[in-house]
């Protein structure tokens, strides 16, 4: 059932209702005003190397158009998970600055996902703006730019946390999330022929392994763990069991992307989908096939991965017919349950604020 929202349970946890539960949005202001701060770190370069100055005004230029305008939701689970994990008494001034760098940190990892992604995909728009990549004069120079956001995790690591303990802890995650969501983006692009469509790849199966690695470890279990590092926690049971709730959630959340990519409001994500044009092995098209008559099925042949509007609209309407969005809402519904379940069973030794928080942040959004 849909009754128990995240805000009852955080209550039923004697936690202080929504104020106590909406700590992303405690954060919020404290994690933007980090950001002046994180750009002066990346540019002073500077003032040793002046030959280097213009690609100093490039990279501000970067980070500006690309690491803003998002809703910051892993990087402000850093921050959140910090607070909840680390002893008081170890949340120093010095502390919570390093956990705001590393928050920011993923938010690069994800500017840096994003600059390319959208090329691959040929998208339009990003965050309510024109992708990086079709600014003119920039094009594929956007790769470049793409791998100094990359370059600049790693000397924000370096720069604020060369001498903490968990520093290797850090580096090694950052180099294996990356990893293994290139990992995803291959298997994303390898199942998305450009030139024909071939309906049997997509199953279930592989939609599964897809989302696991394209999206669930950078954009839940990475910015979780960074936090239990920070903190201390470095078991390999604690990190299993947080990887458990983390990667259904992650699961969760790509569905809920490839839903509103074709019925979401552009006004309201932020971008113009193209799953349909890109020949992706997206949820619904799954979703479709599994409930398609031949007749259907031919349908989608003739008109899936093009890039001619009547043939993406035919397909829509195809989606319609079949009662996918019907189909989704009640995917949503049983998938909170399950998370709500997962919570129970695997969040402790961590305190379940932690994944209610989050998932208070995911059900039922709308970009
Ligand atoms: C989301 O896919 C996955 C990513 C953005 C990871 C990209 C990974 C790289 C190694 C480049 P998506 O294409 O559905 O996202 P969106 O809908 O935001 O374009
Ligand atoms: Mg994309
Ligand atoms: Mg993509
Ligand atoms: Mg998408």
């Amino acid at each position: 059932v849909w009754t128990e929202e995240p805000r009852a349970l955080c209550s039923s946890l004697r936690m202080n209702g929504e104020q106590k539960c909406d700590v992303y949005a405690q954060e919020m202001p404290n994690f933007i005003q980090h950001f002046p701060q994180i750009v002066r770190v990346l540019t002073e370069d500077d003032t040793g190397h002046p030959e280097i100055g213009d690609v100093i005004a490039r990279l501000k230029e970067v980070l500006e158009y690309n690491a803003i305008g998002g809703k910051y939701n892993r990087g402000l689970t850093v921050l959140v998970a910090f607070r909840e994990l680390a002893e008081p008494k170890k949340q120093d001034a010095d502390s919570l600055q390093r956990a705001l760098t590393v928050g920011w940190c993923v938010e690069l990892l994800q500017a840096f996902f994003l600059v390319t992604d959208d090329i691959m995909d040929s998208s339009l728009t990003r965050r309510g703006q024109v992708c990086w990549y079709r600014k003119p004069g920039i094009g594929l120079d956007a790769v470049n730019d793409a791998l100094l956001l990359e370059a600049c995790i790693y000397r924000l690591l370096k720069f604020h946390c060369r001498e903490q303990s968990y520093y290797l802890n850090l580096l090694e995650l950052f180099l294996q999330t990356a990893y293994q969501t290139e990992v995803g983006q291959t298997l994303d692009v390898i199942t998305a022929p450009q030139d024909h469509v071939d309906l049997s790849k997509y199953t279930e199966k592989r939609y599964k392994s897809i989302v696991k690695y394209k999206t669930a470890f950078y954009s839940f279990y990475l910015p979780v763990a960074a936090a239990m590092y920070m903190a201390g926690i470095d078991g390999e049971k604690e990190h299993s069991n947080a990887r458990k709730i983390l990667m259904e959630m992650g699961e969760f959340f790509q569905i809920q992307d490839d839903f509103l990519d074709l019925f979401g409001d552009p006004s309201v994500t932020g971008k113009i989908g193209t799953d349909i044009q890109d020949n992706k092995c997206s949820w619904l098209v799954v979703q479709c096939l599994e409930r398609a008559t031949p007749e259907q099925r031919q349908i989608l042949q003739e008109n899936y991965g093009q890039k001619d509007a009547e043939k993406v609209a035919r397909v829509k309407a195809l989606y319609e017919e079949l009662d996918l969005p019907a189909v989704f809402s009640r995917y949503e519904e049983d998938s909170y349950n399950h998370i709500m379940n997962l919570i129970q069973q695997y969040a402790a030794p961590l305190p379940p604020a932690i994944f209610l928080a989050l998932a208070n942040k995911l059900y039922k959004r709308k970009k």
